[in-house]
């Protein structure tokens, strides 16, 4: 018997969080991102084939948008008529600017259902874009097809909604360099973005894998730059293969895009990574690069890609890129990365050594900051402000206006905004959508496993700062960064959804009002459907399996969740046996399980695991170490090496472990006399506890 040895039982630690009770009432609505208030009456408002819009003239674009959204799915006309005519239709939906809602900013609104009448107020259109946006979402989730769809009840409860967004940057940014997205791929993302009220698209434009915005004073970025290949200046990587891959955006196609984005309320903040990630720039103008012979690498393993910092032509050729690009892009801010930055080829340039004489730079970091000081004249020279990656605050200071995106932690972000600097927050381990879901799964691992609950568990305002610093803090935004992704199109949605769901209220709802347990549940019983409609290949989420005394019980990711298993470790598909209650298994190795929702399925879950020994709160800890039992009598069926994990799940501490026992009848049986830690970080938290003879009779503490 003891050859089965490996087992494991798990201890999760939970501080449990106080959340308040969640506003929103009807299970039925299910609004992401949560509206800030909504109350539900009584009675519905149905959309019929005579159902207008009414809007006066400033609105008419919103209208129309309106129009274009319900027509589609419902087959009906909506005919748009000005609010100053006589409307004889008894069933009206009604777009109006009102100045006394400027309480609400421009982004907020007001929604009231009555049964002949839908209001949708705001100061401003973008709310107004807005209030359409939760309209859609209290219709049945058909109103996101994008064909005529019969038999649906046109249906909407009666509701009173004020609403307006806790933060005013609601960002996503998409790697476009890495892989490159088209421009149709690109508005259909910005569509999707928009449904959830982000305000803010990051368009990655330029790395070390291709350069992808039409720079007319430097042609060769786009001819050369944007292609790589086996005959190209770029070499294959990131899973393009030896066939010539690539693409740009042309400065037309970037006005369109800027247009349509414009339209759906989102500002685009285009990102020029320099002086590091510029292995496209440095392929195509290789006088760019420090003169001399200089193999060292970035972080990411690629060399050549730093420009060199004492070569004046370096400067002119960033003030055209720039110039152009404050052209194309109305908003106020443009990025210029600064991240990553390897140092190395500066350290030994001679160009670079005579700027630091003549400068008197003392180390290759004030270089960078020298740099990067260069880069914001230039920038604000074309009428716009700087904002870069956490590392330009390296070297020296900036100016004040120039704002920071803190992507390593929190801990930059908390450091800029208290000297003053905006701040976006954009920590790895909570708005990372290149880190994996879950193990097994693609992507990157360097800031943990991101699950949608974990970017749910954000709160970008949780930080110790007094007031007029915490107001540096503009925004959250999520990064898709796209080596990972070998199938652009699906992948990239793969990643996004439906961590932006999540990630869209913890930027728009007030964390006192935000709750997992109520978000999951409208994402779940409603919100994935409308992904589904709208064609997004979101990520189905998987369900588990947990095995005690041979018995195997499975739980769905959410309630009503279809689970379909296999125990021959083969895949399992739409046909495999339908989970309905626990089974007796001799074996849990070859145990597959995949969530199903109508044509989507899970990756598969392999193997069960053991259920939770214990689970800890704040409350049962304390700050000196103090020794506490456990009964896992429950939790051990056989001889043979027994490990105790320490899993932190959520909380604001984490939990030092010193040394773990495992008592039989009262008696010392195993010990394991190590510091662990669970917490933001596991280290060393598993012990390791054999058990010779077991007996199931005894009790195991
Ligand atoms: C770091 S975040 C990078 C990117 C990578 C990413 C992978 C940042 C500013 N730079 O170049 O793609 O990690 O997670």
């Amino acid at each position: 018997m003891c050859s089965r040895t490996s087992r494991s039982a798990l201890i999760i630690l939970t501080i449990l969080l106080v959340c308040s009770a969640v506003a929103q009432s009807a299970s039925s609505i299910a609004v992401i991102p949560k509206p800030a208030r909504l109350i539900q009456n009584q009675g519905t408002f149905s959309i019929l084939p005579d159902t207008i819009i009414l809007t006066s003239s400033p609105s008419i674009e919103k209208a129309i948008q309106l129009q274009q959204m319900l027509s589609t799915p419902t087959g009906f006309k909506f005919d748009i008529a000005k609010a100053s005519s006589r409307a004889r239709s008894k069933s009206v939906i009604q777009l109006r600017l009102d100045p006394s809602l400027q309480h609400l900013t421009d982004e907020g609104y007001t929604l009231t259902v009555k049964p002949n009448k839908i209001t949708i107020s705001s100061s401003a259109n973008a709310g107004l874009f807005y209030g359409c946006q939760t309209l859609r979402q209290l219709l049945p989730a058909e109103i996101f097809n994008n064909k005529k769809t019969e038999n649906v009840n046109w249906q909407i409860p009666c509701v009173t909604i004020e609403d307006k967004p806790l933060l005013k940057w609601r960002g996503m940014m998409l790697d476009c360099s890495r892989q490159f997205f088209d421009a149709e791929f690109v508005k259909g993302y910005i569509d999707n973005l928009a449904i959830h009220k982000i305000n803010l698209f990051h368009w990655h434009l330029t790395d070390d894998d291709g350069w992808r915005i039409e720079i007319k004073g430097y042609p060769k970025l786009t001819e050369l730059g944007a292609w790589r290949g086996d005959n190209e200046v770029l070499p294959p990587s990131r899973g393009s293969g030896a066939e010539r891959y690539g693409g740009f955006y042309s400065q037309d196609q970037i006005r369109e895009i800027v247009k349509y984005a414009a339209d759906r309320h989102i500002d685009i903040l285009p990102e020029i990574d320099i002086p590091g990630h510029g292995r496209a720039l440095t392929a195509s103008y290789p006088e760019a690069l420090c003169a001399g012979v200089d193999a060292s690498k970035s972080v990411q393993g690629v060399s050549q890609n730093v420009l060199c910092a004492g070569r004046e032509e370096n400067f002119k050729m960033l003030d055209t890129m720039i110039s152009e690009t404050a052209k194309l892009f109305p908003f106020e801010y443009i990025h210029i990365g600064g991240d990553e930055v390897n140092h190395g080829p500066w350290s030994k340039c001679p160009k670079c050594k005579a700027l630091m004489e003549k400068e008197g730079l003392k180390n290759t970091g004030q270089i960078q900051n020298y740099f990067i000081k260069r880069m914001e004249k230039i920038v604000v020279s074309h009428g716009k402000k700087m904002i870069g990656w956490n590392e330009i605050l390296h070297g020296g200071e900036l100016e004040r206006d120039t704002a920071i995106m803190s992507w390593i932690g929190k801990g930059p972000g908390i450091q800029a905004a208290k000297k003053g600097h905006p701040v976006i927050m954009t920590p790895g381990p909570y708005t990372y959508f290149d880190m994996a879901q879950a193990r097994g799964e693609k992507g990157h691992w360097w800031a943990g496993i991101v699950t949608t609950e974990k970017v749910y568990s954000y709160d970008p305002l949780d930080i110790d700062l007094p007031a007029d610093k915490i107001k540096n803090i503009f925004g959250v935004q999520g990064c898709l960064w796209s080596e990972f992704l070998d199938k652009p199109a699906g992948q990239a949605y793969f990643q996004t959804f439906p961590r932006l769901c999540a990630l869209a209220e913890v930027a728009w709802t007030p964390a006192k009002d935000r709750n997992w347990d109520d978000f999951n549940n409208r994402l779940s019983q409603s919100h994935l459907q409308r992904l589904d409609n709208l064609g997004i290949n979101y990520r189905v989420p998987k369900p588990a399996a947990f095995i005690k005394k041979g018995i195997v019980t499975i739980i769905p990711p959410f309630e009503g969740a279809k689970v379909r298993y296999t125990t021959d470790s083969t895949e399992p598909n739409k046909k495999s046996t339908l989970y309905n209650q626990p089974f007796a298994i001799s074996d849990a190795s070859g145990l597959r399980l995949k969530t199903f929702i109508g044509n989507r399925s899970s990756t598969a879950t392999k193997g069960a695991q053991r259920q939770a020994a214990a689970k800890w709160t704040s409350k049962k800890v304390s700050e000196q170490f103090k020794a506490v039992d456990f009964d896992v009598t429950d939790n051990i069926d056989a001889p043979g090496n027994w490990h105790l994990d320490f899993v932190f799940k959520k909380g604001s501490h984490k939990l030092v472990i010193k040394q773990v026992e495992l008592l039989q009848d009262g008696k010392t049986i195993a010990s394991d006399i190590h510091q662990g830690q669970a917490g933001g970080a596991h280290k060393n938290n598993q012990y390791r506890l054999p058990i010779p003879n077991y007996s199931p009779t005894s009790k195991y503490v």
